[in-house]
């Protein structure tokens, strides 16, 4: 159902069921709980609301300013007002070699990770080529929905030479765990970030609307002798992650 027609008056208004702004009020929150008012969403405007309830924009006004004290409700000066979104907010260093597990649980949130797909198999050409394999070489593969506190946050499919990571199945939290517990914990890696509107798959994954934005990250790791550890492809939720790169002037620029 649209936001319009959810709002039809004929379908909540009383007369008889008390002040007409806890009414609407009760029937905007019902809007979110049924997910019609997406997190995140922008409210239709006041005086959108008032012409199709036929309420007044200043009931309208108490309706909404009720819902943002209690935190339903963002509203953002000279934007208007969005149902509040409880999708986590991660600042990430592009300076730092991470891993997801550390990076959450740095954050005080829990991770987890829903497989998609683990084992050994032939290389694909381009996995051969970031690999750098040999022809007849085959390549572990970990690709994991990757959730914090239950939230979709990313997907990340992972190749690795398999002299890196003979057994797949030993991954059951952290990939950068067991290449460690092997020696094998990349020590440099090189990314790739673009922008992308997902796709249907990708975003039923990552819970969110088709054609959402969406970051999509290649990281290819290094070990510290030069052999290379890790390609992974990823597809990041862009309403969730902010990437941070601290910048300084270039050596032979400086006076
Ligand atoms: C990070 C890496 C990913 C790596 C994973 C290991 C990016 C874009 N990606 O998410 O390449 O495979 O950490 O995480 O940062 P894990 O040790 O928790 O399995």
């Amino acid at each position: 159902m649209n936001i319009p027609d959810f709002l039809d008056p004929s379908l909540w208004l009383r007369s008889d069921a008390g002040p007409r702004y806890i009414q609407l009020r009760q029937r905007l929150t019902d809007g979110v709980d049924q997910d019609i008012l997406k997190p995140g969403a922008s409210l239709p405007p006041e005086r959108e609301i008032a012409s199709i309830t036929g309420l007044s924009r200043v009931t309208v006004r108490k309706a909404v300013k009720s819902l943002a004290e209690d935190g339903i409700i963002v509203q953002k000066q000279g934007f208007g007002s969005f149902v509040a979104d409880d999708t986590p907010q991660i600042e990430q260093s592009l300076s730092r070699l991470t891993s997801f597990t550390e990076d959450m649980t740095r954050r005080g949130m829990v991770s987890a990770s829903l497989w998609l797909e683990r084992g050994v198999f032939m290389p694909s050409p381009d996995e051969v080529l970031a690999l750098a394999l040999s022809p007849d070489a085959s390549v572990s593969r970990v690709a994991r929905l990757r959730t914090a506190d239950n939230k979709p946050m990313a997907i990340e499919r992972a190749s690795l030479p398999t002299e890196i990571l003979p057994n797949p199945l030993e991954v059951t939290t952290s990939l950068y765990e067991v290449l460690a517990a092997r020696g094998l914990r990349p020590v440099r890696a090189l990314q790739k970030i673009s922008a992308i509107n997902l796709g249907p798959a990708d975003a039923g994954l990552l819970e969110i609307d088709e054609g959402e934005a969406g970051l999509r990250i290649e990281r290819t790791s290094y070990l510290a002798d030069g052999r290379i550890a890790e390609f992974t492809q990823s597809i990041y939720r862009g309403d969730a992650y902010n990437f941070v790169a601290e910048l300084r002037l270039a050596k032979d620029t400086e006076t």
